[in-house]
């Protein structure tokens, strides 16, 4: 009879032991499904963000006495583009393309300017320095709408 309760005692004991570890895994699941969750959303967040960071073309445009660098330019219609003309010259500059409306203000050497455009019709614009006579000098060049 004591040996009969003592492996009752036993049996109890383990069905607690067992019971405790169904448990404690019962809550460990879902915590972790939560981590999991929150590691996957993370960069599903970051690549949505980068989606429409890709949708705007980022040109760099460097005016100098006096040319562009690059002087040839392609932005596909209808995707908008931000522009950022620097002058790396001494003297003023800016960037103007007629046939889409564009233009930069006139800026110092070693300063900046960052135009926002996007072109609807495709084909070739001329872009140039409107300062003084620097299209005449050489600061012009081509934007390629496709
Ligand atoms: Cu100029």
């Amino acid at each position: 009879m004591n040996n009969k309760g003592l492996l009752i005692g036993v049996v109890v004991v383990l069905l607690l032991v067992g019971g405790y570890f169904v448990f404690a895994g019962k809550m460990n699941k879902p915590s972790t499904a939560v981590t999991e969750q929150q590691e996957v959303f993370t960069p599903t967040q970051e690549a949505s963000s980068m989606e429409e960071e890709g949708e705007v073309a980022e040109i760099t445009v460097e005016g100098d006495e006096y040319s562009f660098s690059p002087s040839e330019l392609t932005v596909n219609a209808g995707q908008k583009v931000r522009l950022t003309f620097k002058n790396v010259g001494s003297q003023p500059h800016n960037f103007v393309v007629d046939g889409v409306g564009v233009a930069s203000k006139t800026i110092t050497g070693g300063g900046s300017d960052t135009i926002e455009f996007t072109a609807s019709e495709s084909g070739t614009f001329g872009f140039y320095c409107g300062v003084g006579n620097h299209r005449a000098l050489g600061m012009e060049g081509d934007l390629e709408v496709e």
